[in-house]
């Protein structure tokens, strides 16, 4: 048979085996189902394989009793699983070509009907996801732990220009990705009291709660494996809320189980400013512990004793939102299997190894010794053992080095007062673990000079760098097809699997006829961005203006506003007749700001008032074009990165850990202008500084600005065009209807000392955005610079990432993949 027969018929055989499941599993008469039920069934199909997949996984591992590792982690923010899933069991084209008939749905139109699993903030959980791709890929036995929130990441929508904040009722149809096991179930308590009886100590918990095991499939690319994501939701204990509901008290069943549950109910949705919220810590515990008992369980059927865990099990911290894990595992040695505190301590400190991915002091996660005392007495009474013994040895080690001592505690005693004592859950990570590591080279550096440097003191080699990455399969070859064809044809497909590949693209950026290929590659991708913004704002973008793309958390250190502090500045050029050499440009933004955080909101505000000021005055016309793409996910992230020329990662130099949206950017062709800041120093050094647009003060320049007292009223004096700029924002030029909106926001910057430097960087950040525009109007010449990020990209695949974390943390390199 003919190739393309042969094709042919595959289709047909699979379009009948979904059309099957949709008779017998959705009830749906294939002819006239709905795309909604079409996804089901397509979902179906692949859920089947999965689980087979998954089974074998667990008889090889069980049977080689491989060494695995565990990533706890708060957030997981896997976005769509269909295309993925149908990508890694080799699906894709048979499903693509089963539903390519005229009058039907396609594959993209049932992709698209999956709503998103939105179960993390932003980076942080993007990266565990990420992870857990590469994880699987690589055949690491490897399992994440996490929370299966009944509400995800709110959804956003904008309001009169300000964001309003809807639930994220994202299992409300049922999800066909997860596998309940409704037999893996464990007790977890809380509150009570704690004493001790000599070594041992005896907990009596005042309540406890069940946690339900929710089993997703992580399948691997070009392997069979899988990995497990295993959240848990939390449920009543069955017998009381059955006692109240037979006595008739239908209310006070509902309170009661309200009580519980409400702990798996909602993802708290801040980053970077910890809620110190009860229900928060709770949330913590509640994962912390159930995956602990879940693993001790597994260890103990293949090996009948806890003896030699360490040597059969890595643990991961992502940041200190499960550290009360050091606790946990203590407690579960020591009181509930009996092992000798030495034992456990050293057993401990090989297993866990941690991430921190911050250095903003506000951002470090403390809780209140009241709150642990009160929700986990047990857990407190070890801390301070822990502490004990560890401020002993600092104190053999560096004696009398009070400042020392003060800097490296688990307990931060604030004010001395017994009410204000903290404890700090980083410190109680690094002491706990064997390994340390930052997300970025500047970063990791940075750890060790400030927040961490008493601990760099003591323990030298516990501290280490493991730069982000991103998984390609996801972010180029799912979410860039037309891209990933055009790499397919020049370079072959093993980019997907080893994205060192992509270096064999730097002969191609001097060949004239790939880069009109990859432009226009580009270009489809910008004409679907415009179609989307269109539909869903009314706002139109023409294609061949340069796509200028902002999208992340809303935060101030990110410094949205000084990318609005630019879109004025050329505004007012335009209308001062003093841009006639500028390009074409639209400026994108989409983020979500904490529901708490009034500046963050402030900013998404003041952007969708400029963007409806500009894009309506006709003095304008399609020289400038703002628009904020609301809702932003990781499904709308996968339709806007393709589509951007030019990536803004523009925090302020030493407050972004890594970024891994500057990597996806890059990855998909666009050309970054950003600060010395996170990992887009080492994207610099890896797509070439001519190659991307570095401005504006240094990490080590900001911290002399801060120390030595900084004067950015002096700045907004002085500087003609930036006095213009924000003027007109502090003087209601763009809320008319309300002249003092913006009052606040200019405060900050002007008379309240503008923390994050905007106004320092401001100038620098203008005159390179028109060094932007320059190459910009040159087509070849920037074309070739976009060949020449995407062919430097290869070292971000998260692949890199996790063979390191792999031979250095968690001791598998053994496990790995050979390539
Ligand atoms: C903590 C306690 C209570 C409530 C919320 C939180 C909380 C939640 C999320 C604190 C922080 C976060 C998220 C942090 C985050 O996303 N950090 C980003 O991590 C990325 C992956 O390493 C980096 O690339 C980014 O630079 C970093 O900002």
């Amino acid at each position: 048979m003919a190739e393309s027969t042969e094709n042919e018929a595959a289709a047909t055989e699979f379009r009948a085996e979904v059309d099957g499941i949709l008779l017998h599993a959705v009830a749906a008469e294939p002819i006239t189902a709905n795309t909604k039920e079409i996804y089901k069934a397509l979902a179906f199909a692949a859920r089947r394989q999965l689980a087979k997949r998954w089974v074998n996984t667990q008889v090889e591992d069980r049977k080689k009793r491989a060494r695995r590792v565990y990533y706890m982690s708060m957030e997981f923010l896997i976005g769509r699983t269909l295309d993925n899933a149908l990508s890694a069991l080799e699906l894709r084209e048979k499903a693509a070509a089963a539903f390519s008939n005229a009058g039907g749905p396609s594959l993209t139109d049932i992709i698209e009907c999956e709503p998103d699993a939105g179960l993390g903030n932003g980076g942080l959980g993007r990266l565990a996801a990420c992870f857990l791709d590469s994880m699987a890929t690589l055949e690491l036995p490897s399992w994440g732990y996490g929370m299966r929130y009944e509400y995800g990441m709110f959804a956003q929508s904008i309001i009169n220009g300000g964001q309003v904040e809807h639930p994220d009722s994202w299992l409300v149809d049922g999800t066909v990705w997860e596998f309940s096991r409704p037999g893996t179930m464990f007790p977890v308590r809380f509150g009570g009291t704690a004493e001790h009886h000599g070594e041992w100590a005896e907990w009596n918990a005042a309540e406890a709660v069940e946690a339900r095991a929710f089993d997703y499939v992580i399948p691997g690319h070009g392997t069979d494996r899988v990995s497990t994501l295993r959240l848990w939701k939390a449920d009543a204990p069955a017998q009381i809320d059955l006692n109240a509901f037979n006595s008739g008290d239908y209310a006070r069943a509902a309170e009661f189980k309200n009580r519980f549950e409400n702990i798996s109910w909602v993802l708290y949705p801040n980053d970077s400013t910890p809620a110190g919220r009860e229900l928060r810590l709770r949330q913590e515990y509640f994962f912390v512990s159930a995956s602990l008992q879940d693993i001790i369980f597994h260890h103990l059927e293949e090996h009948k004793h806890l003896n030699n865990l360490a040597d059969q099990i890595a643990i991961h911290l992502n940041d200190t939102h499960p550290a009360i894990a050091v606790a946990e595992l203590m407690r579960l040695f020591c009181d509930e299997y009996g092992m000798l505190w030495e034992m456990a301590w050293s057993q401990c400190r090989r297993i866990f190894s941690y991430t921190n991915h911050t250095l903003m002091p506000e951002a470090l996660e403390t809780w209140p010794v009241s709150l642990i005392q009160h929700l986990l007495p047990r857990h407190m009474l070890i801390i301070y053992r822990i502490n004990l013994e560890f401020l002993a040895e600092v104190e053999r080690r560096f004696p009398k080095d009070i400042d020392l001592i003060r800097s490296v505690s688990l307990i931060d005693e604030g004010d001395g007062n017994e009410e204000n004592k903290r404890v700090r859950m980083a410190h109680l990570c690094i002491v706990g673990s064997h390994r340390v590591n930052g997300v970025s080279q500047l970063h990791s550096d940075l750890m060790v000079r400030t927040i961490f440097a008493g601990f760099a003191k003591l323990y030298p080699e516990r501290f280490h760098n493991k730069t982000n990455g991103v998984t390609p399969r996801r972010w180029l070859a799912q979410a860039n097809p037309d891209m990933a064809a055009l790499l397919d044809e020049r370079i072959g497909k093993g980019w997907r699997l080893n994205l060192e590949r992509l270096q064999e693209l730097r002969p191609l950026a001097d060949e004239p006829l790939f880069r009109a290929d990859f432009a226009a590659a580009k270009r489809k991708n910008k004409r679907r961005l415009a179609d989307y913004v269109r539909r869903e704002t009314g706002v139109m973008l023409d294609p061949d203006s340069l796509f200028d793309v902002q999208v992340k958390r809303i935060h101030e250190y990110k410094r949205q506003l000084l990318n609005v502090l630019h879109v004025i500045t050329r505004y007012n050029a335009i209308l001062h007749g003093l841009a006639d050499d500028a390009a074409p440009r639209c400026v994108i933004f989409a983020g979500k700001a904490a529901s708490s955080y009034y500046i963050a909101k402030q900013i998404i505000r003041l952007i969708n008032d400029v963007a409806s000021t500009i894009n309506t005055d006709p003095r304008v016309r399609d020289r400038l074009k703002v628009v904020f793409i609301p809702n932003y996910s990781v499904s709308i992230a996968e339709l806007i990165i393709p589509a951007a020329d030019l990536s803004e990662q523009i925090s302020t130099a030493g407050t972004e850990a890594s970024g891994t949206g500057n990597m996806k950017f890059a990855l998909n062709g666009a050309l970054t202008i950003g600060t010395e800041d996170g990992a887009n120093i080492e994207i610099r050094d890896n797509v070439g500084s001519d190659n991307i647009f570095i401005f504006g003060n240094n990490a080590q320049q900001v911290e002399i600005m801060r120390r030595s007292g900084y004067d950015p009223r002096a700045i907004y004096q002085g500087n003609p065009l930036l006095n213009e700029t924000l003027n007109k924002i502090d003087g209601g030029f763009f809320s008319p209807q309300e002249r003092r909106r913006y009052h606040d926001l200019f405060n900050t910057l002007v008379n309240y000392g503008d923390h994050y430097l905007l106004l320092a960087d401001y100038t620098d950040y203008v005159e390179t955005q028109d060094r932007v525009d320059g190459v910009y109007k040159v087509p070849a010449q920037w074309q070739r610079k976009a060949i020449l990020n995407v062919a430097g990209m290869g070292i971000f695949s998260s692949d890199r990432t996790i063979r390191e974390y792999a031979i250095d943390t968690w001791h598998l390199g053994a496990s790995l993949k050979k390539v």
